[in-house]
């Protein structure tokens, strides 16, 4: 039974389901497709599904050189029909694990189980990607697809592999973004980093899903407390007088035991504030014990926000300019520059803290036309001289590369660098942390 599947896979032409279109499943399928796997993009959002049918690339985070081959290739066959599952020689699940009120939501990760235990066939393997804590592959996932009679290890196998996408990194894609991966059995083990192999120049084989689930927390968890060390050395040193900025550039010539992080209004996107989330989770529910850095380092980034607005204000104020009427231009919204994406962006909460205290905000960001979060609704001002001229101030929140800086220096009466993209020396209109 398994013989089969190993053969195609071997002859590079396994049947490949992906069950999730975002941008991690959309990734992975299209990159499939121009591999020269036949691959189906499941997903049950239809309008979603006939927009990438005409070829069109909708999803957030996928850019066109990743989704145009896969489109053109003719193999990447998006669907809404589950029944492409029996098919499948393997299967991807790629659906979001949100956090909702500090506790892991795997609704989704619950549906696509269930969908695929309706159609799964004996001799499928069945690879979770989705960030979750560890023991979700075996005590959730499992279960789940074992209610279509099959039985995981025997009839059909299953692996877990953490998608590793950076949206917005050109320099690392699919191919060349070393995986791990980690199976039930030795033997679905292998039949994943066989799989993997088709897509991935380098692919490291563990010795469970848990290992291998465990491994991604630690990757995110890993950044999102350097983040908050440097978010709060960075209110440190901005009592002292100190550019935070010059001390981490400093620190960063060491060549051995530094990574630089850089502090900033906050922390976005829906990986690195989030995923940690699990690990506290689950160290509570299994053990009792807080898991106390984590669960510290993400107050400190919850807290960037406020500590942005309030430094605001003071600068503001050193001008003789009260927060309430000033009109502040915000640079940026999403949470991360070259990336059009709002979720958990803490440019948003900056903008709305200062909507709240008085200040009269216009905004532009290329990616986004129309700012409703939170307690705001507002529409994106032209980038011109004029706009620029009639601010009290400039917040550049995020620095995505179509910006001329020099040209906002230029006009700006007061530009507040939340993110040092301006960069040392600073001239004197420049204000940062
Ligand atoms: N940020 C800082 N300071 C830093 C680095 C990041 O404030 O020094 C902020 C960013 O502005 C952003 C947030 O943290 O708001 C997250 O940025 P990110 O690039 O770390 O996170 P994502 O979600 O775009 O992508 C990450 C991947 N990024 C990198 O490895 C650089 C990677 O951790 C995961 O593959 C991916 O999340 C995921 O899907 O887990």
């Amino acid at each position: 039974m398994m013989a089969g599947l190993l053969a195609r896979i071997a002859e590079g032409r396994p049947v490949l389901c992906v069950v999730g279109q975002g941008y991690v499943g959309l990734s992975i399928a299209a990159a499939a497709a121009a591999a020269g796997i036949p691959t189906y993009g499941l997903d049950n959002d239809v309008d979603r599904i006939a927009e990438l049918t005409r070829g069109r690339n909708v999803v957030p985070g996928v850019s066109d050189d990743v989704f145009a081959p896969g489109h053109q290739s003719g193999l990447l066959r998006p669907t809404s029909d589950p029944t492409c599952i029996a098919g499948a020689d393997v299967v991807l699940i790629c659906v979001p694990t949100p956090v909702v009120e500090h506790r892991p939501d795997l609704r989704h990760i619950e549906d696509a189980a269930r969908t695929v235990a309706a159609s799964l066939t004996p001799g499928t393997l069945v690879v979770l990607e989705s960030t979750t804590y560890p023991g979700t592959t075996e005590q959730v996932v499992i279960p789940l697809l074992e209610s279509s009679g099959l039985r995981a290890g025997d009839e059909f196998l299953v692996a877990y592999s953490p998608e590793r996408i950076d949206p917005g990194n050109t320099k690392y894609g699919l191919r060349n973004t070393p995986r791990i991966v980690g199976g039930t059995t030795a033997e679905a083990t292998a039949a994943a980093a066989a799989f993997y192999r088709l897509l991935v120049d380098d692919v490291t084989s563990l010795s469970s899903c848990r290992a291998a689930e465990m491994a991604k927390l630690l990757e995110n968890t890993f950044r999102m407390v350097n983040i908050a060390l440097v978010n709060e050395l960075a209110t440190l040193a901005g009592e002292q007088g100190l550019d935070v900025w010059e001390v981490i550039d400093a620190a960063a010539t060491k060549p051995f035991g530094f990574m630089p992080f850089y502090p900033g209004p906050g922390v976005g996107g829906h990986c690195i504030p989030l995923d940690p989330t699990y690990l506290a989770w689950q160290s509570r529910r299994d053990t009792g014990r807080a898991f106390r850095l984590v669960e510290t380092a993400q107050d400190l980034n919850a807290a960037m926000p406020a500590y942005v607005t309030s430094r605001v204000v003071e600068v503001l104020n050193d001008r003789g300019t009260a927060v309430r009427g000033a009109h502040v231009l915000v640079l940026g919204v999403t949470y991360k520059p070259d990336v059009g994406d709002l979720r958990e962006s803490a440019a948003v909460e900056v903008v709305s803290r200062l909507a709240r205290k008085g200040a009269q905000i216009t905004f532009h960001d290329p990616f986004i036309d129309r700012l409703q979060a939170m307690d705001i609704d507002l529409s994106r001002t032209d980038l011109s001289p004029e706009r620029i001229r009639e601010a009290d101030a400039v917040l550049l929140l995020t620095p995505h590369s179509s910006y001329d800086l020099a040209a906002v220096i230029e006009e700006a009466r007061l530009l507040f660098d939340a993110r040092n993209a301006v960069g040392l020396p600073r001239p004197a209109s420049v204000v940062t942390l």
